[in-house]
């Protein structure tokens, strides 16, 4: 039998601190790219805040070592031994783009450490336990949950070792995405569209199959979404027909290449390749035999599915062939989140009607 661990008790000033670390992992209008959210706060013996720092991005100074660079340009060397860290990830062990963290918090004569969540990155983790054989007082995993919500996608990604998957639909009431003889402008809103903009601004890449490059000519860019967004996602194609050069995802896009080419038709191969990029976060942006591949390969973690009030009756449907072939084989769903995206009253009309 197991039991719950109890979480472990802090000071009340480390508490605060750990409250304010996670508030500066949250800043707005950082992008972390591959990299998660990371706030760190250090603390006098006597409970004083001495600096605080975060991580801004991959390559970039991890929150201890931007943490301890303040405390070293407020107060000098030598008084941050028998410091404490508060720190929301676990100080990490390894040299990756930077230095190992656990090395450098010792370094500097840190004497305590308490961090809120373990890292779930394999090639990263172990910064605890060589904090403790170091004789340093290590107390963690604190509030995992908190912390995990600053990075659910990174967290999880890292947990599956491959990026986490989320599949964008957007069709008709009977799940059409299409009318019979092909045309499909504009079954879902312009709100709708929008909300996938900001959709796509929100991930590190947008993938689709050869199929909806040669039917659609997507440009997969963020172009109107709402307000501020992340940074352009990298545009993918999947499949093993060759791309025409005509089309825009041949072309080169924001970042001045044209689209990666994953030349498979194995989900799992294109997501191994995908990690190897650095890729955490993808958008299945069509079509649906692309959607049926990740459905029968157990790769889909996430749907977001834009249902119009329109009906069809006929046309192609928004997934293809799932081997399903009786109920209880169902794909069954939890929903969590509902909204009614309302039309802008200029949406009412689609775009070109008379
Ligand atoms: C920390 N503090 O602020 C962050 C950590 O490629 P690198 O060198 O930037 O390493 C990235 C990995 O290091 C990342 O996946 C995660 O496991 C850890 N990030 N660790 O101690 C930080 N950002
Ligand atoms: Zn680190």
């Amino acid at each position: 039998m197991t039991t719950a661990a109890a979480a472990p008790t802090l000071a009340p000033a480390e508490h605060a601190a750990m409250q304010r670390a996670l508030a500066l992992a949250a800043t707005e209008g950082i992008s972390p790219g591959p990299n998660p959210r990371v706030g760190c706060v250090l603390l006098a013996p006597d409970g004083a805040t001495l600096a605080e720092g975060l991580h801004r991005g991959a390559g970039t100074p991890h929150a201890e070592v931007a943490a301890l660079a303040a405390a070293r340009a407020a107060v000098g060397p030598g008084t941050l031994r028998g410091a404490t860290a508060v720190v929301t990830l676990e100080p990490c062990a390894h040299t990756g783009r930077t230095g190992p963290c656990a090395e450098a918090l010792l370094d500097a004569g840190i004497a305590r450490v308490v961090y809120a969540q373990a890292d779930p990155n394999p090639a990263a983790t172990g910064g605890a336990a060589r904090l403790r054989a170091a004789g340093a007082d290590v107390v963690g995993p604190a509030c995992p949950d908190e912390a995990r919500a600053l990075n659910p996608v990174w967290t999880r990604a890292m947990e599956l070792g491959r990026p986490y998957v989320t599949w964008k639909v957007a069709a008709s009431l009977d799940g059409r995405t299409a009318a019979a003889d092909g045309t499909s402008r504009w079954i879902t809103s312009a709100v709708a569209r929008r909300d996938t903009h900001r959709l796509r601004g929100a991930v590190d890449t947008v993938l689709v199959g050869t199929g909806t490059l040669l039917a659609d000519d997507p440009a997969l860019t963020v172009r109107d979404a709402d307000g501020a967004h992340g940074p352009q996602p990298l545009r993918a194609v999947m499949g093993r027909r060759d791309l025409p050069p005509s089309t825009r995802l041949a072309a080169p896009g924001p970042d001045g290449a044209p689209a990666v080419h994953l030349r498979t038709r194995d989900p799992r191969a294109a997501l191994a390749d995908l990690w190897e990029r650095e890729r955490r976060h993808v958008l299945l942006e069509g079509g649906a035999t692309l959607a049926a591949a990740f459905w029968r390969a157990g790769l889909v973690d996430e749907v977001v599915a834009y249902v119009a009030p329109v009906l069809l009756g006929t046309g192609p449907a928004a997934v293809g062939d799932l081997g399903i072939t009786t109920i209880t084989g169902a794909a069954r769903l939890d929903v969590t989140d509902v909204a009614v995206l309302e039309p802008d009253p200029d949406d009412l009309a689609p775009p070109g009607a008379a």
